[in-house]
């Protein structure tokens, strides 16, 4: 945006004047928000038309990124920053005696998903249109998004979410373009022109509305949509008649299960629940998202013959898979094609991203369910199915077995996972050792019998957000040493290498990392009263929490590091802080007891003045985007210890690399090309390898109680948890202790436990040489540019969408 301040000093007085009837003296903080915002927004609106307009007349073949996550977090500093309006907009509001961060505080995250999966579709979007990829979100527009967490007396206690309290600044209602999605009922097959046609009867009708958000690319004039679809009660004909028949209650019952629809997001990131209401969130979804890209395809004059040539949807793992049957009944009931011309089509258009390999993890919906909520729909999945059995049959004669394991419908089940892969032209796991596991193990009989399906596509994270944003004095440090081409070709990057040896380069890295340190001091004093010392390093693991990512070993360590102390009130350690963010499921008990367990220890250590100098513990409420922001910049050291195998990629550990903290690390997930990237004197690797874990797995021999007969350092943290060690109720932590020496514990704590201290030990040694960390902490920002999303965009553009960008 080309503005001048005074204009936009004036167009503000305006707006404030207009829409809130104050002056800049009687502003609320939320009157300057919801001011600047609308003022935002009607600078972007000329931009937003003129994208689609651009998009249609090129005839540009489309992308749509369907997601039951869209993780956004703030929006109003992106938009700023997107728009080139960042310095006018904060000298114009200085002027006005308005500090630009107050009014940027007041905005609440858009949280609507969990964790990893729903943030990386935020950073997608803002790579597509920066990159200038006709690419858009579908999602859904959830009342209530991922819940508040509160830590009462050490325990995780869930509150209900209300980002829709005040008006959403961003978004813009669509009534026109609603459409009509239909659950239950039955299917009528009728014969005509010597082909069945079926059609669905008694049906519950939903309206499905639209809300667009528009997602500015970055000093582009690229504006795309993120559309999100609420559920509301059709008033037309359908609750009339049942008012009519005087059936008040019915007519009610019926709005509110509608409104449930689209009422709150699901808090499961790894156990997913058959629960109905969550199908019918998944198909409201599809069912929503295509009718509204099949009508307007249509708009133009082009043949539904060529939709695979115009249009791209991806589905992001298979929450909305059900856009593959979706897809052949609208083709195939509505726009009369036939069936293999309608399947030709929908392989062509959908593609499928994995997100874990987690066996319970992988999404099954009961046959009865899916059956009766969505009736024609199951019989197309049947017919898939069918179709799928005899090919396997007809390649592998007489297999039984491999048909069995490869039915998409078995044991009572729906397999999602099958159906994605079947029903799409590509699959791709998100990091490298994701997508071999993918291939080698779990699904291994697809990708012997589609080996050209399967490929790899490894996260990324915009940039953007997560230095040019959270990190705004780094972003000023890069581009005063290097220029600021980077910002356009973020793998530019790599000239700060040049800089390792230049100690005044090495002490401005220091310099700002002390002073992110200090907001994050300040945030936790202000909401903790906890005094933490910004010398001692700061070690931070900020993710969901989950067993397999082992918030566990990193307590047990903190117990034992406290052990020693104690034990040796001299000892000469280098002060730490260990920081943690993390939900757990609220169904997830072991989870919830490791928060539990983590605070505990958190009090009786931030209680003992023994160690007051050296170890600080603290637990920070309600991780979310914007506390990322806070956190990730702010750290010296990175925990990414998940056990091998279980962590598909990860993208914090991406973040935490862009922002200069050294990674202690697992060789899992996308660690693994971190390490490729910056090399191995740039990070802190330990614990069992691929091959060992699967050899673990394979012949169940793991015996944690060796370990713990073995290592007293072992055996002492583990007893704490159950003596009188820690103030808490006698068997509050013995299902932790149990669950820790039970054999074949899958997620190998103990195992890796003696490798985890020694590379704390490293952790430490390298810390007291400022010049070697620093020189590691600027390899870390050097080399992380091969992580920018834009370049996943690109790969994911060429490789599977086949789409150009529009931008030159
Ligand atoms: C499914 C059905 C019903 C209810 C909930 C769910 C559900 C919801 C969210 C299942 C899984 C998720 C989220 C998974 C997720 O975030 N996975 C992470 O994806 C990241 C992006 O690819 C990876 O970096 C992480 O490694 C992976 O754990």
């Amino acid at each position: 945006m080309n503005i001048s301040k005074e204009k936009f000093k004036h167009d503000f007085i305006e707006q404030l004047m207009t829409r809130r009837a104050k002056s800049v003296k009687e502003a609320s903080d939320w009157d300057k928000y919801a001011t600047l915002g609308s003022l935002v927004r009607g600078y972007l609106a000329r931009n937003w038309v003129k994208t689609n307009l651009k998009y249609c007349n090129t005839d540009s073949k489309q992308v749509y990124y369907f997601s039951m996550e869209f993780l956004m977090g703030r929006l109003l500093e992106n938009h700023l920053i997107n728009m080139n309006m960042l310095d006018i907009c904060k000298e114009g509001l200085d002027e006005l005696g308005i500090n630009l961060e107050d009014v940027l505080n007041v905005e609440k995250d858009q949280g609507l998903g969990n964790g990893g999966l729903g943030r990386l579709a935020a950073c997608f979007l803002d790579s597509m249109a920066s990159i200038g990829i006709p690419g858009h979100g579908c999602g859904i527009r959830y009342k209530r998004g991922f819940f508040e967490q509160k830590i009462i007396d050490g325990y995780q206690v869930e509150m209900p979410e209300k980002w829709l309290e005040e008006e959403n600044i961003w978004e813009i209602k669509h009534p026109e373009k609603a459409v009509e999605v239909r659950f239950w009922g039955g299917v009528k097959a009728v014969k005509a022109d010597g082909r069945l046609e079926f059609f669905h009867e008694n049906y519950e009708p939903v309206l499905a509305v639209p809300y667009d958000t528009p997602i500015v690319g970055f000093k582009n004039n690229t504006v795309n949509t993120l559309r999100l679809w609420s559920a509301e009660p059709i008033r037309k004909n359908f609750d009339f008649n049942l008012f009519n028949k005087g059936d008040y209650l019915k007519a009610m019952e019926y709005n509110y299960l509608v409104e449930s629809i689209s009422e709150l997001l699901y808090p499961n990131d790894s156990h997913p629940e058959g629960k109905l209401l969550r199908l019918k969130q998944e198909y409201f979804l599809v069912s929503a998202g295509l009718q509204s890209i099949v009508r307007s395809y249509k708009k133009s004059d082009k043949s539904i013959k060529d939709f695979a040539e115009h249009v791209a949807i991806h589905i992001n793992d298979t929450h909305p898979s059900l856009a593959i049957p979706e897809l052949m009944r609208i083709l195939m009931d509505e726009e009369k094609l036939g069936w293999e011309k309608a399947w030709n089509i929908t392989t062509k258009v959908i593609s499928y991203t994995n997100h874990t390999i987690m066996s319970e993890a992988m999404e099954k919906w009961p046959i009865d369910m899916l059956k009766s909520l969505l009736p024609r729909i199951y019989m197309i999945i049947y017919e898939i199915n069918e179709r799928l059995c005899s090919a396997i049959w007809k390649k592998y004669p007489g297999e039984w077995d491999r048909v069995a394991r490869m039915a998409i419908i078995a044991d009572g089940y729906v397999k999602m996972t099958y159906l994605s892969i079947v029903g799409s032209h590509s699959v791709n796991g998100v990091a490298k050792i994701h997508s071999d596991l993918l291939k080698d193990e779990v699904l291994r009989d697809f990708a012997q019998f589609y080996p050209d399906r399967f490929n790899n596509k490894t996260n990324g994270i915009t940039h953007r957000r997560w230095l040019i944003q959270s990190n705004p004095e780094l972003t000023e440090l890069i581009s005063d040493s290097i220029g600021d081409a980077w910002i356009k070709h973020p793998r530019m990057l790599r000239k700060l290498l040049e800089l390792r040896t230049d100690k005044a380069f090495l002490d401005r890295i220091f310099e700002i990392k002390q002073n992110n340190k200090k907001r994050l001091v300040d945030y936790v004093g202000k909401n903790y009263s906890i005094e933490l010392n910004i010398d001692s390093i700061f070690d931070i693991q900020a993710k969901r929490l989950h067993e397999y990512k082992r918030q566990l070993l990193n307590i047990l360590h903190i117990m034992h590091l406290y052990n020693m102390l104690i034990e040796n009130p001299q000892s000469n350690i280098h002060p730490r802080t260990f920081i943690f963010g993390a939900k757990a499921a609220p169904g997830y008990s072991v989870a919830k007891k490791i928060i539990k367990l983590i605070n505990t220890v958190a009090d009786k250590i931030n209680n003992d003045i023994r160690v007051k100098d050296k170890l600080k513990v603290v637990f920070i409420e309600n991780y979310s985007v914007s506390l990322a922001q806070l956190l990730i910049p702010a750290a010296n050291v990175s925990e990414q210890i998940s056990t091998v195998t279980k962590e598909a990629s990860g993208t914090g550990n991406m973040k935490f690399m862009m922002n200069g903290a050294i990674t202690v690390a697992t060789l899992d997930g996308a660690n693994i090309e971190m390490l490729e990237e910056m090399g191995r004197e740039n990070i802190i690797t330990f614990g069992l390898e691929k091959d060992e874990v699967l050899e673990l797995y394979s012949n169940m021999s793991y015996r944690p109680k060796d370990i713990y007969n073995r290592d007293v350092r072992i055996k002492r943290v583990v007893d704490q948890l159950t003596n009188e060690f820690l103030p808490a109720c006698r068997d509050e932590f013995a299902e932790i202790r149990d669950l820790l020496l039970m054999d074949n514990e899958p997620y190998f704590i103990l195992k890796d436990f003696g490798a985890y201290l020694n590379a704390h030990e490293i952790v430490e040694t390298l810390y007291r040489d400022k010049y070697s960390w620093q020189r590691m902490s600027a390899s870390n920002i050097a080399c992380s540019g091969r992580f920018s999303s834009d370049e996943t965009i690109r790969e994911y553009s060429g490789d599977i969408w086949k789409v150009k960008s529009t931008l030159i």
